[in-house]
């Protein structure tokens, strides 16, 4: 028996079990690892609810006039879908920060199982990404350097509670003072909430904290 074979048998003790180790037990190897290839329709997630914390405002929410899209946590054009179109993305689900100083502010969303998504831990194995980081004055010249952004992709998010927090990291020498910091959730593809909390520099404040199924 080879070391493949083996293997394919250990996988698949009962087809083996009744086949030979020749062929028929590779060939079913084969076969299951297609099958989980095979791209599934998964239904979107859904939120059950979301509650800022008292010190944050929500933000209302008018979609009668849509407005074109422009880069600040805030989906204007009503596709449920945040800033489309700045080059960071959306998924399953989306939590998006801007803030008006050039201080650098960080996101954290803290999923089911205790994990913490952010510049520190920028993927989790369930789907979670990090995929735009802003670092205000802070940072080297870029593209949206007030913006955070995270998202699901791949598998549906994990139901159950999530948690957003947002730091204030630093003034970056110039800029900052009190900060309104916007923050944005969309879980499949519909707006669950958007939400103003104004930071101090220092300050680590959870905003709110959604439940998704
Ligand atoms: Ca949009
Ligand atoms: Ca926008």
């Amino acid at each position: 028996m080879t070391k493949r074979v083996a293997i394919a048998c250990l996988l698949l003790s009962l087809a083996c079990s009744r086949r030979g180790v020749d062929g028929p037990a590779t060939e079913t190897a084969r076969e299951v690892v297609e099958e989980e290839l095979i791209p599934q329709v998964v239904e979107p997630p859904v939120l059950v609810s979301i509650v800022p914390a008292s010190s944050a405002t929500e933000i209302p929410r008018d979609c009668r006039q849509p407005v074109e899209e422009t880069c600040n946590a805030i989906d204007d054009d009503c596709d449920g879908v945040i800033d489309d179109g700045c080059g960071y993305g959306t998924g399953f689900m989306q939590v998006t920060v801007s803030w008006d100083t050039g201080a650098d502010i960080d996101l954290y969303v803290t999923g089911p199982l205790g994990d913490t998504l952010s510049f520190q831990r920028p993927s989790t194995p369930s789907g979670g990404l990090v995929d735009h980081l802003g670092r205000g004055n802070c940072g080297s010249s870029m593209e949206n350097a007030r913006i955070e952004n995270i998202r699901w992709v791949g598998e549906r998010p994990m139901g159950g509670i999530y948690e957003v927090e947002l730091r204030y990291w630093g003034e970056c020498i110039t800029s900052g003072g009190p900060t309104n910091v916007t923050v944005s959730v969309a879980v499949g593809r519909q707006i669950a909430g958007q939400y103003v909390q104004s930071l101090l520099p220092g300050e680590r404040v959870r905003v709110l904290r959604f439940v998704v199924q």
